[in-house]
């Protein structure tokens, strides 16, 4: 049996219940094939694989909390400390009732990959818990969040493992958290990041993973001789990634058409209004159906349809298995050619399979979405050198970070003669980094 299906029926075996992580571990191994059977006895020799799919740590912890009615809740909290071969853990931090294990490890294997590609030295991790923050007041947030925090400060630093935000987790929640660390420590240091502006937080993370993959989708439309000017796209998701991809596509000349949150999508012909989508989810936590209420050009759909609205381009910005092979099929039939995925995992693996069979250009989301991490990684350095940098200094180093993350892809793949197949790129560029750094370690 071939190395890679070996570790992955290990893993499967090994690791039950937890579909997405198997999904996970799926799509990069099956990718990395060209490259282990180039060095399978080395690796098999070192166990490369066998340490890469298994965390360094899992860290999982009870977090009480009263609500506004005094009574007492229980959630469930998690820190995956996947890898720290090429750098202190680094991953965010996700607050949705459907937090499990199984998606904390996929996110926190996808990151090391990530990670990797920005070419920052950043290792690989993920937390969060299944608390629900839809309806909570914010002094209920803040009570899970110092009580979350009670017990994780123990296991993270600046140079240790350093959370940020991701589904659920925004610059509230991050305040909050921030705030009972310094209690807990004592130390004012760079130990979050996506911080607020006012205590350490760096200009341009909030739009960074958003813009970060309208860059790289700029470059992946240039090299195939497109550009974005004009082109109707789809963004789904109203969150933070999803927003702010949708004003840097439109502020390079895009025209979002499509936007969603988990209840319906709204179709606007006449092109997203996006600063009555921040009012509806930025400044009053609403629905995404609220927008139709005040747009007359715009319609609103119960529902997962969003696929649905012919498009040219379409950036799947919501969360994991969201667009299914016959969702891949209709933006195909509709006359899409680009997809790049802003969310982890967006993507089911027939429905990336069907892109990469297909002529539809696809940027996976461990290089697409990149941005938001490595933006982190800027914040870090801020925080260590006690500085803080202009918005446009950020965000040129971001554009040129994004830049090179798609040569790293492109190169990758064309070095494996599977030229636009970011996918194997993506895999193949982040993987030879984190082995070149596991080999000069040693075991540990
Ligand atoms: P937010 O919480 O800001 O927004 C999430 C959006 O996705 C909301 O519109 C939400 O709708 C929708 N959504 C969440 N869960 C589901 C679901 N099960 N079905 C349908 N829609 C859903 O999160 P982010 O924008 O930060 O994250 C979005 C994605 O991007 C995630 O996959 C995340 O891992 C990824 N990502 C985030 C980065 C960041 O910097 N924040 C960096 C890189 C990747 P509703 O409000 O109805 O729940
Ligand atoms: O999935 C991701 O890359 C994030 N949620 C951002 C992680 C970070 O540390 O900024």
């Amino acid at each position: 049996m071939s190395y890679v299906k070996e570790i992955y029926e290990k893993v499967v075996a090994e690791n039950p219940a937890e579909p997405e992580f198997h999904q996970a571990v799926k799509e990069v191994l099956e990718s990395l094939e060209p490259v282990i059977e180039k060095n399978e006895e080395e690796y098999r020799q070192l166990a490369i694989l066998e340490r890469m799919v298994e965390p360094e740590r899992i860290i999982s912890f009870r977090v009480p909390w009263i609500d506004d009615k005094g009574n007492i809740q229980i959630n469930k909290g998690y820190r995956i400390q996947f890898s720290s071969a090429i750098g202190p853990y680094k991953g965010g931090l996700r607050f949705h009732p459907t937090v499990n294990q199984s998606i904390l490890k996929f996110l926190g294997f996808e990151q090391v990959f990530k990670n990797s590609l920005t070419g920052l030295p950043i290792g690989g991790g993920k937390g969060g818990a299944n608390f629900d923050p839809k309806g909570k007041s914010d002094r209920e947030i803040m009570s899970f969040c110092q009580s979350y925090m009670t017990e994780l400060y123990k296991y993270i630093g600046a140079d240790q493992d350093v959370p940020a935000g991701d589904i659920g987790v925004g610059s509230r929640e991050i305040g909050f958290l921030y705030g009972q660390y310094k209690r807990m420590t004592g130390r004012y240091e760079g130990v979050l990041t996506g911080k607020g502006l006012s205590y350490g937080g760096s200009q341009t993370r909030r739009q960074a993973t958003g813009y970060g993959l309208v860059y790289i989708l700029e470059e992946m439309l240039e090299a195939a001789g497109k550009s974005i000017e004009n082109q109707k796209i789809i963004v789904s998701g109203s969150g933070n990634v999803a927003i702010y991809a949708a004003e840097k596509a439109m502020e390079e000349g895009g025209i979002v058409i499509a936007m969603s949150d988990s209840a319906g999508y709204i179709h606007d012909p006449a092109g997203i209004k996006l600063d009555i989508i921040k009012d509806i989810k930025e400044v009053k936590r609403g629905r995404i159906r609220e927008y139709a209420d005040r747009v007359p050009t715009a319609s609103y759909h119960e529902g997962k349809g969003i696929w649905s609205v012919p498009c040219d381009i379409a950036l799947p910005c919501a969360t994991q298995n969201e667009l299914h092979l016959a969702d891949a099929q209709m933006l195909a039939a509709n006359g899409c050619y680009a997809v790049a995925e802003g969310a982890n995992m967006p993507a089911t693996l027939d429905a990336t399979d069907f892109f990469l069979k297909s002529d539809i250009l696809f940027m996976p989301g461990k290089a697409a979405n990149a941005g938001g991490v490595a933006t982190s990684a800027l914040e870090m350095s801020q925080n260590s050198t006690r500085l803080s940098w202009s918005f446009d200094k950020v965000d040129d180093k971001l554009r040129g970070i994004m830049q090179d993350i798609f040569e790293k892809v492109a190169d990758a793949a064309k070095r494996y003669n599977l030229e636009n197949n970011y996918v194997a790129g993506a895999n193949i560029a982040g993987f030879e980094k984190v082995v070149d750094a596991m080999k000069a370690q040693g075991l540990v």
